[in-house]
């Protein structure tokens, strides 16, 4: 459950109940999923099974809250949005199932829970992955298209985040870079591709929803870009002061696997700090929706202030 903020908007206007909005936001994003996903009795049950203890295992749920507050920051319905916000999360979770694999990450906990290889197996887990990516778009293309933003578009905008040049580009550095010295620069490009990527595509999904303005596309981009860099560094900053118990995975994993992060290459004092400019960057990006973007500009101090 999110901390109770009362969100003061920059803008002098009423405050923004965060812990209201993710609490709804969330019901409604698992409601959708349990319709969209079949029942844990359709056979194979074990597959069905075990894609929904990943999904329904307790995450954040930050990327849905962004395709929904991306959409209200364009004057569209969040209705038009949730199944964007559903696909989003199936895409998430996947990767998670997959990075906490033996053959990646080899993780035994995840959203406080243990991994699903660990409880399913890892051919299971392999395939629960799989299918979560596959479901991601088929739920997608259930959502409205328009003239503007039609399904082909939609279907590239979450194609292209998840593919070989986006979110698996950053997991193949990842994983290539362990045990070796990293720049900055190339922690960098790993940020931008593992987790800015999808962040970004979560806010741009919910303008599309929206048949949002060339101009506010360019700023929810710009926006997601920053949201998603400081997200990353805060993560990496949480890996080493949280404990395991308060963010769900095993804490202190980044050290011990000797990843390259922005606490170990810059420090924690410098890495608050670049994750506070980043934020700025993005509250900036947002100007051009004249202080409708409250949820977003929300979103961004909570992503910045979590500590799990
Ligand atoms: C395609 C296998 C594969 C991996 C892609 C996303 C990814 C790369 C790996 C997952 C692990 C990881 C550290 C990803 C970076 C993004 C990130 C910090 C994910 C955790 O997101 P949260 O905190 O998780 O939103 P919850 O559980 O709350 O949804």
């Amino acid at each position: 459950m999110p901390r109770k903020s009362l969100h003061p908007s920059p803008t002098g206007r009423p405050a923004f109940d965060l812990a209201k909005f993710l609490e709804t936001r969330t019901a409604a994003v698992n409601a959708a999923l349990d319709r969209f996903l079949p029942s844990e009795q359709t056979k194979p049950a074990t597959i069905h099974r075990a894609m929904r203890y990943s999904l329904f295992a307790g995450g954040k749920r930050m990327r849905p809250a962004l395709v929904l507050a991306a959409a209200t920051a364009c004057g569209g319905r969040e209705s038009d949005a949730l199944p964007l916000a559903c696909a989003v999360e199936c895409i998430h979770t996947y990767s998670l199932v997959h990075d906490d694999l033996p053959a990646m990450d080899n993780d035994d906990f995840r959203r406080g829970k243990l991994t699903n290889h660990k409880v399913f197996g890892e051919g299971i887990a392999v395939l629960a992955g799989d299918a979560l990516l596959t479901q991601a778009f088929e739920i997608a293309a259930q959502a409205k298209g328009w003239p503007r933003y039609s399904h082909r578009d939609l279907i590239l905008e979450i194609a292209k985040a998840s593919g070989s040049l986006q979110l698996i580009a950053g997991q193949v550095a990842d994983l290539e870079g362990e045990g070796k010295k990293t720049s900055a620069a190339q922690l960098k490009y790993i940020h931008e591709r593992k987790t800015s990527a999808l962040l970004c595509c979560s806010a741009r999904l919910g303008g599309m929803s929206a048949k949002c303005s060339p101009a506010q596309i360019a700023a929810l981009t710009d926006f997601g870009y920053h949201v998603g860099l400081a997200f990353q560094v805060i993560d990496d900053i949480l890996d080493v002061t949280q404990t395991s118990e308060k963010l769900g995975k095993t804490a202190g994993k980044d050290t011990k696997a000797q990843k390259a992060t922005y606490p170990s290459i810059v420090g924690l004092e410098k890495s608050r700090k670049i994750a506070e400019e980043l934020t700025a960057r993005a509250f900036a990006a947002l100007r051009v929706f004249k202080g409708k973007a409250v949820a977003l500009e929300a979103l961004a101090e909570f992503l910045l202030k979590r500590e799990c």
